[in-house]
């Protein structure tokens, strides 16, 4: 193919890297790496691999044959994506059995037959699997509000949709990908725009990268359609600016993590076969990505039916539900999604001004981790200022009556857990029923803390409790 390559992503050894360079050479300049180091004593590095390297194809059939899971025709493309069916992962280990014991070498997306080469995507392991415990989320990829929020919640619940396809396939974004020599993965950025980490467990990826500020010159003339397959003969005339794009390129190997940042284009290929485990997440670092593509978003699908505007009689209504089927959450989903975190946040503060972790300045690490998450959920409060949030009645979220929840109280804990492992050594408080009291009592989301409907409630909320905490950070808690 004729691209123009630009350079390798940089590789680095995760172990010699620590959390805060990790955040601001890769998080904070969203730009790719590769890592390696972190897979040491991954139990699927021992079970899901053969002596010589290979898929132990035969240990999937035996312990987790029966789950249904997608599979990607690699020859077909259906709208932007390849087509997919759903098989058991016995099907799919057989059909693999049967293409390894044919010794077929060829680099096309076909197998001995000619027909198309199969790879399994998405598979839901952790959600279907979590006693196994196949491998420990290496510490730079756990600042993960998407996964810890879907553990305890669903971003968008669609009463007209089947609920059990929905369950499942909205469950999480934690995969295992797996597929023989030739299988691949469309160009694409990645969903939410969100981050993506992909460690090889066995086999090789070769990957291409697109830089978002060249995002455009794989789009068409209306930018409405992209590129789909950058090893083919792309069309000068479609997309008149691909000649001009510069890529990066890498080859992981086996035991290698690649990270990919937030809105960057990329195609993947399997160079042999090759198992992964893959994640999508955000976090603080990464949320304005997420605002900015629901907009765009919902600007597409605002257009897409302006012409029934007239008849419609909740316009704004289908344009939500729309937004929320093409891009799996709406306006709505996401605010709630950010009030549930800028709480959690919040009680995180308050804990920390409690405990005396904050005198006056940021003293701690984890502090600053907070107070940016915070500043982060503001600002994005800032930029969704006059959007429509009222659909089905409007949204009214209470802090007092989430401390009363228990899912808003594990969801606390799984955060408060997971900054104490990035920024250790350090304690956290468990949130029991008299710390729940005590922060009702204390009353620091003020007055307007009790009803959030709309983004400027959440600022103002924060900017309450903000200027509350720092009035008693000196260590007396008045209340
Ligand atoms: O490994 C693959 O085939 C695709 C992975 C991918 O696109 C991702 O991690 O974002």
């Amino acid at each position: 193919m004729g691209l123009k390559i630009g350079g390798q992503v940089e590789k680095v050894n995760g172990k010699e890297l620590s959390y805060n360079d990790f955040v601001q050479r890769f998080l904070v300049e969203n730009e790719p790496v590769v890592l390696t180091g972190l897979m040491d004593g991954w139990r699927a590095c021992r079970d899901w691999i053969l002596h010589d390297g290979r898929p132990n194809l035969h240990f999937f059939s035996t312990n987790f044959g029966n789950s249904k899971v997608q599979v990607a025709y690699c020859d077909t493309k259906e709208f932007t994506d390849q087509r997919r069916v759903e098989m058991t992962v016995s099907e799919f280990i057989g059909y693999w059995l049967e293409l390894s014991s044919n010794e077929f070498n060829d680099a096309s997306t076909h197998d001995f037959d000619g027909k198309s080469l199969l790879y399994l995507k998405d598979w839901h392991f952790v959600k279907e699997y979590p006693e196994y415990l196949a491998y420990t989320t290496p510490l730079f990829f756990l600042d993960d509000w998407l996964n810890l929020y879907l553990d305890k919640y669903h971003m968008h619940e669609d009463p007209d949709a089947d609920k059990e396809k929905n369950e499942i396939c909205c469950s999480d974004y934690r995969f295992v990908y797996m597929g023989a020599k030739g299988t691949w993965t469309p160009l694409h950025a990645d969903v939410f725009r969100s981050y993506s980490w992909s460690a090889n467990v066995c086999g090789k990826k070769k990957w291409y990268f697109l830089s978002p500020t060249q995002r455009h010159l794989v789009f068409d003339r209306n930018m409405k359609s992209s590129v789909y397959d950058i090893s083919e003969d792309v069309s000068e005339t479609k997309f008149p600016g691909f000649d001009k794009a510069i890529w990066l390129e890498c080859t992981q190997e086996q035991n290698e993590i690649i990270f990919v940042p937030s809105g960057w284009y990329h195609q993947v290929h399997n160079l042999e076969d090759t198992i992964s485990i893959n994640h999508n997440w955000f976090n603080a670092y990464n949320l304005c990505w997420v605002w900015d593509l629901l907009l765009r978003d919902y600007d597409e699908a605002k257009e897409y039916i302006a012409d029934i505007e007239a008849i419609c009689d909740d316009f704004e209504a289908l344009c939500q539900r729309n937004l929320a089927a093409n891009t799996g959450m709406n306006f709505q989903d996401f605010f709630i999604f950010i009030v549930r975190f800028s709480f959690a946040n919040l009680v995180l503060l308050y804990l920390l001004v409690r405990d005396n972790e904050i005198s006056v300045g940021l003293s701690s690490q984890r502090a600053r981790h907070i107070f940016f998450n915070l500043e982060s959920a503001r600002d994005i409060a800032l930029k969704m200022h006059s959007t429509v949030l009222t659909q089905d009645g409007g949204i009214s979220i209470d802090f007092n009556r989430n401390l009363g929840d228990s899912a808003f109280l594990e969801l606390c804990m799984a955060l408060g857990r997971t900054y104490q492992l990035l920024h250790k050594p350090c304690e956290i408080s468990d949130i029991t029923e008299a710390l729940v009291e005590d922060l009702v009592k204390f009353d620091f989301v003020g007055p307007s803390g009790s009803h959030i409907s709309t983004a400027e409630d959440l600022v103002s909320v924060i900017d309450y409790a903000f200027t509350k905490l720092s009035s008693v950070s000196s260590g007396k808690f008045s209340h």
